[in-house]
């Protein structure tokens, strides 16, 4: 079998010769206009080198809508050949060592062995994804009505042995959670009956909580609407809340940035969720009018900001019950290089991570003390204005990455290269993967 082109250790050292000094000098820089608010530079490059966040394995591949999937060059055809492209992210941008997986579009043989194939290239699984929101060949029920939800028992018990046999196969690759999100709702009034669909959705997810062995955490992830545009069994926070309250202890609410009502205020989701102890894990994107997983910061940076504001202020109060909610990535790249597209999107996040560690809290806190919004507004934007990319860079090369991600990439020709080596399938067609 042909060798596998790849970018090595010594090709990144070598694009990050040309870009050391400058580096350097923005980041004295830096640190000298931290000093003067008594910030340690170095404290920070410590937290960005410490932060990570999860590829979708689903991500790497071109994504489509409803109406086209234009599929790019060298796309990758089988999750080994993900794996490979997941594996050239970590390399260059180092905060992304976890894959989460989505079955059964990530459904293999030997799981043991895919586990070994992905630490070869340094990486491991976090998440597995159910999907009960497509039928497969040779499904016997189709969940066209539903799926946990299901009026009919026999699709349900389907379902929740799919999502079983989600949490055996995580086992195997060493993953630690299984996220449920489902798309079950209606597009008629009285298509479905409101309450009594959510309680066989609950009923359904007992009997899934009740299989996850006593490490793992559940993820329920909410959402507005599509592909149901009438009624959505799981469609906002309070919602997933409850459901997370009622299952357990190892239950937990996971915010897809996309799945709320245009103009939501979803910082104070997180923060709502994080004072009630259930904030689990996000799934990072970005959207201008629905679910469009555009690439996280792209259209709303500072509400990526403000979310980290939230997240940073009660990890810094010591929180009760605070966790660290499970980063991850979910977005669908239709038009750019989705490993280019993923490689701004982690870095992204990251920004909002650190940025969210410059805000002053005991300056913000005698603001709000003393009703001054401006004052309040001011110290956010603040951090928000203050440009970390020196810090993220430092970070990514003290563990090996590229000082440039993108420009590294591009200028390694790994995705001509994969073109030779994958030829293309042809396989147009519509849908997000
Ligand atoms: C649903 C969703 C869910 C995934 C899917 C790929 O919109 O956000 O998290 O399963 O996208
Ligand atoms: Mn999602």
């Amino acid at each position: 079998m042909a060798a596998r082109f790849g970018i090595d250790d010594e090709y990144i050292a070598s694009a990050n010769q040309k870009l050391r000094s400058t580096l350097e000098e923005d980041f004295e820089h830096l640190a000298r206009v931290l000093r003067r608010t008594h910030i340690d530079i170095e404290a920070l490059v410590a937290r960005a080198a410490r932060f990570t966040v999860a590829i979708p394995s689903w991500g790497v591949g071109t994504g489509g809508t409803r109406f086209a999937r234009f599929p790019g060059p060298g796309e990758p055809r089988d999750i080994h050949e993900k794996l490979d492209d997941c594996a050239v992210i970590f390399r260059l941008v180092r905060a992304t060592p976890a894959v989460s997986l989505h079955i059964p579009w990530d459904r293999t043989e030997n799981p043991a062995a895919l586990r070994a194939f992905a630490a070869e290239r340094g990486l491991r699984f976090d998440t597995m994804n159910s999907n009960t929101f497509q039928d497969q060949p040779g499904q016997a029920l189709s969940y066209k009505f539903g799926s946990l939800s299901h009026p009919d028992a026999a699709v349900r018990r389907q379902a929740i042995a799919h999502n079983v046999d989600c949490i055996q196969i995580g086992r195997a690759v060493g993953a630690t959670a299984l996220s449920v999100w489902i798309g079950d709702g209606g597009n008629f009034a009285g298509q479905m009956h409101i309450r009594g669909s959510l309680e066989r959705y609950l009923e359904s997810m007992r009997e899934i909580y009740s299989a996850l062995p006593a490490d793992w955490r559940l993820f329920v992830e909410h959402k507005e609407f599509e592909p149901a545009f009438y009624s959505t069994v799981v469609s906002d926070w309070g919602t997933s809340y409850y459901c997370a309250r009622e299952l357990g202890p190892q239950a937990w609410c996971l915010v897809d940035l996309g799945h709320h009502a245009p103009n939501a205020n979803i910082e104070m989701v997180v923060a709502r969720l994080l004072q009630l102890g259930k904030l689990g894990g996000f799934h990072f994107n970005d959207s201008k009018y629905g679910d469009d997983d555009l690439d996280a910061g792209s259209i709303k940076p500072f509400q990526l900001f403000l979310i980290f504001n939230e997240l940073v202020d009660a990890e810094l109060e010591g929180l009760e019950g605070f966790t660290t909610p499970a980063y991850m990535i979910d977005q669908s790249h239709n038009v750019t290089d989705p490993i280019e597209s993923l490689m701004v999107s982690a870095m992204e996040v990251l920004r909002a991570y650190v940025q969210a560690h410059l805000v002053d809290r005991e300056a913000l806190a005698d603001a709000q003390e003393r009703c001054d919004a401006l004052g309040a507004l001011a110290l956010l934007k603040a951090a928000y204005h203050t440009d970390v990319t020196p810090i993220l860079a430092t970070a990514r090369l003290a563990a090996g990455g590229a000082i440039d991600p993108v420009a590294t990439y591009r200028g390694s020709a790994y995705r001509q290269r994969k073109a030779e080596e994958r030829p293309s399938q042809d396989r147009v067609g519509a849908g997000i993967v």
